[in-house]
């Protein structure tokens, strides 16, 4: 006998739409979780959606015989750009399949190992910025970690330069970027009569996708008209054909997927800095002892390849870091089949399931009564490997988690090692408080550091 999901008091045509705070959702939905626990059934807009707070439930759905990803509204609407881009995709668009086959060797620890250099390029011209700066300057870190993580993403994807530090704003792509992520999500939450009457939001909207998607087909004439010999991943799309079949990837999707690894990659890794900025900034003794780490397998030299998988430490705080602020923060599911949910929750073939990653990273029942706490040492020492099966799941789960894993963690590793070595960082507001931002992802809101070139690195 199955009983009805937990769900708050509802109210006619809205449901329970007034739940969710429309700045940041997130806090709304772990209010509930707090409220209602493991699983929370909400009626938005007549779309009906569960919640999976707890690590039992969402353990169960990662089972892809019973389960696979599902699209929830804001998903739905980034195909409005990438269609059948990997991110996007649905499950039976055949180019997925081509694209994960042909793209997923190239994503590997080793391949990305090859990308070092050119990401070292774009952190270089982050460090020199923050050198030029000087220790009084007011730094809004999330800002200039988007631009990394953008430029490093462009350089490295397709050898092109965004050039985002040599502008005083983001270069035109980065803007309609983020206003295009931004209005997806703002689109998920308006009934579709308000939708229609905006007009204007609308043009923007459909101005910025033509942005974008010009910029993309400027990139690959370019290449066409002027091919290198390159191992970037845009050789690899043009030019690699499926053993299976021998047949190659569409323009249209080299495109798509050109513009999901910016989209999946850039708001995800320069949240993941901006947190990790955050949590050392508030535990000197963490500090510390990353900064001695650093010190000492880097002895005063920029980071090579081979000691990328020697600081652990610096793994065990990144870990960390993405446990208690998972950037993706929500992701989907669906069931296959109806089904019945911890022996006891109907749910039905094709509902949105929302796994609440911020949540089931917080699970005490996994983390224990200090599961708030940030404490790498929990990741050391073969804790982390020793986790119960998908209790921490910053990167998703099965044949559509995230490709770019080893590259993030590359890029991420090298900029803070980098940052660390070079600077001593300081919070402006000593008294400074996490609040979250939130578009597709998380970030910190109002955060600002001084940066002071340090003149004892050794
Ligand atoms: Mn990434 C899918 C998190 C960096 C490209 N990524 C996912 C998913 C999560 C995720 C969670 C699963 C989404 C879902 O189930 O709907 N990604 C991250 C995080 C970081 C990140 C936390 C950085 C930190 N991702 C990157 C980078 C790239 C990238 C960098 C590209 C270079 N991610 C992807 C792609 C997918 C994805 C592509 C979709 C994979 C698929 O469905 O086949």
């Amino acid at each position: 006998t199955t009983v009805p999901i937990p769900q708050p008091p509802w109210i006619p045509l809205i449901g329970n739409a007034h739940e969710l705070d429309s700045e940041v959702p997130q806090t709304s939905f772990n209010l509930l979780a707090h409220t209602y626990g493991d699983i929370v059934q909400l009626d938005l807009l007549g779309r009906k959606v569960i919640v999976l707070n707890g690590y039992d439930m969402v353990h169960e759905t990662c089972d892809e015989k019973r389960f696979q990803k599902g699209f929830a509204m804001s998903l739905q609407n980034v195909r409005n750009l990438v269609g059948d881009g990997l991110f996007t995709a649905y499950p039976e668009e055949p180019n997925w399949a081509l694209a994960h086959r042909l793209l997923l060797p190239a994503f590997g620890t080793m391949p990305i190992r090859g990308m070092l250099d050119d990401m070292k390029d774009v952190c270089e011209q982050l460090l020199l910025k923050w050198e030029r700066f000087g220790p009084t300057q007011s730094i809004d870190p999330t800002d200039d970690f988007t631009r990394v993580a953008l430029d490093t993403l462009a350089f490295c994807t397709m050898s092109h330069r965004l050039n985002s530090f040599y502008f005083e704003s983001p270069p035109a792509f980065a803007q309609s970027m983020g206003a295009f992520l931004k209005e997806c999500y703002m689109r998920s939450k308006r009934p579709r009569v308000v939708q229609a009457l905006m007009s204007g939001t609308n043009q923007k909207y459909v101005s910025d996708i033509d942005l974008m998607n010009a910029l993309a087909q400027e990139i690959v004439d370019d290449r066409k008209a002027n091919p290198t010999t390159k191992k970037d991943l845009l050789n690899l799309m043009l030019n690699a054909r499926d053993p299976v079949t021998g047949q190659g990837l569409p323009e249209e999707n080299i495109r798509n997927n050109m513009l999901t690894f910016m989209i999946a990659g850039h708001e995800t890794s320069s949240g993941m800095l901006s947190f990790t900025t955050y949590y050392l900034l508030k535990h000197p003794d963490v500090m510390r002892k990353l900064r001695e780490e650093i010190d000492t397998v880097l002895q005063g030299n920029p980071l090579e390849a081979d000691q990328l998988d020697k600081l652990p430490y610096l793994t065990a705080v990144m870990r960390e870091s993405i446990r208690l602020a998972p950037t993706a923060s929500m992701r989907s599911m669906r069931p296959l089949e109806d089904t019945v949910l911890g022996g006891k929750y109907a749910v039905n073939k094709g509902d949105v399931l929302l796994v609440n990653t911020y949540m089931q990273h917080r699970d005490i029942g996994v983390w224990g009564n200090d599961a708030e706490e940030f404490r790498p040492e929990r990741m050391l020492d073969g804790k982390f490997e020793a986790l119960p099966p998908h209790a921490w799941q910053p990167f998703g789960f099965g044949m559509r988690a995230c490709i770019g894993r080893a590259f993030a963690w590359q890029e991420i590793t090298l900029i803070l090692a980098s940052i660390i070595q070079r600077f001593d960082l300081s919070f402006v507001d000593p008294g400074y408080t996490l609040r979250l931002h939130q578009s597709l992802t998380i970030k910190p809101e109002g955060l600002r550091i001084h940066a002071r070139l340090r003149t004892d690195i050794k």
